[in-house]
């Protein structure tokens, strides 16, 4: 299990790795652990973007650790384990419930990866024998009913949909009822990209949430919001946004596969608390992973 993740997440990661390359380059050389070598250690660390605050956290606790001592192995060993610890999630994955329909509901902005993470999403839920409903309650963009409905047939999962401009809040109505009614196990929400300063598009999305919740207890159980990792420390700044609105419990970072920036990742963690539960490492339905503080950093620092 762990050796298939990380062979997705090698793969996803090619770019970052480059970037890391700068860090473990360091940790691997020789000399002391003296102020010029902190300082090129945070300015290596802010160059994979890891963010501000992550380095320091991290270059703080290496001067404690290690100051005026030789460069050992012990070093590398020790910032892994503070990335990984950096990452770590009290909830990973999604938060079922043993009775009625799990609500998972996507949001983000536009073209973030939404829709694509969704199919993935109700791929990987397939494969563990779940069943799934899905809810086009992307009503406002033309043909976003359509792309899903496409990756519905695919993947042949059912959908509840309605023409576009339809009322979201009323997709989300009747999926929740069919959710209910015929006994699914997930109902996957897809939602309009938006920006935080869109206040007619995000109190729609706040509409989206109240119906779900008065229609299945606890709803929605997860609320997904849909990070495109090459934007770096912007998908920071756009979580922070995104958070203020809408209660959010993790991240989906898409096209991890197509970027350096991956090590933004730890710059959400710290800046917003919020997991990362999944990562999107291509366009295919199979290229997405859930998302393993250990296995993550272990691929950053694998050499060729
Ligand atoms: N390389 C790569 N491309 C991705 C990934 N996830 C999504 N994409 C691509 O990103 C583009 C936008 O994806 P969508 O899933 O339509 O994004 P969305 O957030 O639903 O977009 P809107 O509904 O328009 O807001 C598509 O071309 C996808 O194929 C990923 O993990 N890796
Ligand atoms: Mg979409």
């Amino acid at each position: 299990m762990l050796g298939r993740l990380l062979k997705g997440i090698r793969a996803g990661l090619a770019k970052t790795k480059g970037v890391f390359t700068g860090v473990f380059d360091l940790l691997r050389g020789k000399g002391k652990v003296d102020q010029a070598f902190l300082d090129e250690l945070e300015k290596r660390l802010y160059l994979a973007d890891v963010g501000t605050q992550a380095t320091l956290i991290i270059v703080d606790r290496v001067r404690q650790a290690f100051r005026d001592k030789e460069i050992t192995g012990e070093i590398e060993v020790f910032v892994k384990a503070q990335l990984r610890e950096l990452l770590a999630a009290e909830s990973p994955g999604i938060n079922y419930q043993t009775t009625g329909p799990t609500v998972v509901m996507i949001a983000g902005v536009n073209g973030s990866g939404k829709t694509t993470s969704i199919a993935k999403l109700a791929k990987k839920l397939q494969g563990e024998g779940k069943k799934v409903l899905l809810a086009a309650c992307d009503t406002f963009r033309a043909a976003a009913v359509e792309q899903l409905t496409v990756w519905a047939g695919r993947i042949g999962c059912e959908i509840v949909k309605q023409g576009q401009n339809a009322d979201p809040s009323a997709v989300a109505h009747d999926a929740c009822e069919k959710a209910k009614a015929r006994g699914f196990d997930v109902l996957i929400v897809d939602t309009a990209g938006r920006l935080h300063t869109q206040t007619h598009l995000m109190k729609e999305l706040e509409k989206i949430h109240r119906i779900v919740s008065r229609q299945i207890p606890g709803a929605p159980h997860e609320v997904l919001l849909v990070l495109d990792a090459t934007t770096g420390q912007n998908a920071v700044t756009q979580a922070e946004q995104f958070s203020k609105s809408v209660k959010c419990s993790g991240i989906v970072l898409s096209k991890l596969d197509g970027t350096a920036k991956g090590g933004a990742v730890f710059a959400i963690k710290q800046k917003l608390g919020l997991p990362v539960k999944f990562v999107g490492v291509g366009e295919q339905i199979e290229d997405m992973e859930p998302f393993d503080p250990d296995a993550f950093v272990n691929a950053l620092f694998e050499k060729e």
